[in-house]
């Protein structure tokens, strides 16, 4: 029989076989995360000899991965500005650690005869994408000795310039200066389109009105205070953890609020937690709150649309008529998008979050908005919160932003996916060729 007829035969007579070892899955962007409870082949073994393998060409190649030790708590074990730790864990895999990677380096499945030589311990970990059911593998291994041969680092952030940067962007905070939002941003859309810093700042502002609208007083983001607790250099995923307040009157802050800023090669995510000790209306008349990004005149030219806004208005310090007529109802998901790069912007509210939200988009060079580094609107686009019905309690809003390679209209589908229909995770310990199933749950972020 001819060698490509005995091949369709073979096949022919296993199909799931064949399906089964190759690559489908096409999920690039997604950070896949699976607790250390699910791995348990590797529970007690130093961290330094765990590593992860994904299939190249048939062979076995190391793929980046990170291990976050946590607590029971799932608090994250960082470093500290002044060099000492927070929440100091054993350098152990045990069962609240996390280990990390991305979608994208999913490879076919493999034998344990294809893992590497001298292996101790091998789980294989499968992950499947649950709209196209398509599938990929990779293995997390552990040795006698610590491992040498790493994969390069897919994110790098510089605790002293508070400034972190991937191949897909770079973010930059106010190093020592205590703020909360970030005032730099590099869009890199392909491997040689890099823009300059097309960012004003992030802007989160308040407007109340008190005593039966006899006093008004607002905050801006300067008022917002961030101090750097700790942070985590990882390759797959930068940690910074800020303590947040607000100042609020005579010397006054708000109480502070913790939160983990986590900063991906292709995404970020940016969660607040607002503590309120009473219902705003008790104290409030009215009360508004706005944000969003503010660029600067480099974004002229780039083109904003979100997913009530099919078509595009442009972003060039002038409101057109189109812009002015924007639809302003809640929208899914957001873009800036142009010849310096591609953003897209969710925002996730917790359920008690009760409150009215519309689109707020303001393109006009001519209107005064201070504080700022540039005078003027440029394609400033974001939320507006009516916030008088917010009940007390501790909310939390999480921005997520995404970071799109050679974006085309439609791509933003993959990136609502992440949260939307996660991959899915099931963890078998590798015993000679038979896998034994350890684990089906699944824990995707
Ligand atoms: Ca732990
Ligand atoms: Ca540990
Ligand atoms: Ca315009
Ligand atoms: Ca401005």
């Amino acid at each position: 029989m001819p060698k490509v007829l005995l091949l369709v035969a073979t096949l022919l007579l296993f199909p799931s076989y064949a399906r089964s070892q190759t690559k489908t899955i096409t999920r690039v962007s997604d950070p896949i995360i699976i607790k250390g409870a699910q791995i348990p082949p590797l529970r007690g073994i130093p961290l330094s000899r765990i590593a992860l393998y994904s299939s190249r060409n048939g062979a076995a190649a190391p793929v980046t991965f990170q291990i976050d030790e946590a607590d029971e708590s799932g608090a994250l074990s960082l470093s500290t500005p002044d060099g000492s730790a927070i929440n100091s864990d054993d350098g152990k895999w045990d069962d609240n650690d996390e280990l990390v990677f991305m979608s994208c380096d999913l490879g076919d499945r493999m034998s344990a005869a294809q893992l590497p030589a001298g292996y101790l311990a091998a789980a294989e970990i499968s992950c499947a994408d649950p709209i196209t059911q398509g599938s990929g593998w990779v293995y997390c291994v552990s040795f006698s000795e610590p491992v040498r041969e790493v994969a390069p680092p897919y994110v790098r952030y510089d605790s002293k310039r508070d400034y972190v940067a991937t191949d897909r962007y770079e973010i930059g905070y106010t190093p020592g200066g205590m703020k909360s939002y970030f005032s730099t941003l590099i869009l890199k859309d392909n491997d040689s389109v890099h823009s300059p810093n097309i960012l004003d700042r992030y802007k989160f502002r308040v407007t109340m009105k008190l005593f039966f609208s006899l006093i008004t007083i607002t905050r801006n983001e300067d008022d917002m205070r961030a101090v750097l607790a700790g942070y985590k250099d990882g390759p797959i995923r930068a940690v910074r953890r800020c303590n947040n307040s607000l100042y609020l009157k005579f010397g006054i802050r708000s109480p502070t609020s913790m939160v983990d800023n986590y900063y991906y090669r292709d995404s970020i995510e940016w969660p607040t937690l607002i503590r309120l000790p009473f219902n705003v209306s008790t104290v409030a008349s009215e009360a508004l709150l706005i944000s969003g990004c503010d660029w600067n005149p480099t974004a002229t030219g780039m083109n904003y649309f979100n997913s009530c806004n099919q078509v595009p208005v442009l972003v060039d310090g002038f409101m057109s008529d189109e812009e002015k007529k924007l639809d302003k109802k809640p929208y899914l998901w957001s873009a800036l998008s142009g010849p310096q790069g591609t953003m897209l912007s969710r925002l996730w509210l917790s359920e008690s979050l009760v409150m009215g939200k519309e689109l707020l988009y303001m393109d006009d060079k001519t209107i005064m908005d201070a504080p700022g580094g540039c005078t003027g609107h440029w394609g400033y686009n974001g939320w507006a919160f009516n916030i008088i019905t917010v009940p007390a309690g501790t909310h939390r809003f999480v921005s997520c932003f995404y970071f799109p390679k050679d974006y085309r209209r439609g791509d933003e589908n993959a990136y609502l996916n992440i949260l939307d229909h996660p991959v899915t995770v099931s963890v078998r310990q590798m015993t000679g060729d038979s896998p034994k199933i350890v684990s089906t749950k699944f824990i995707t972020d």
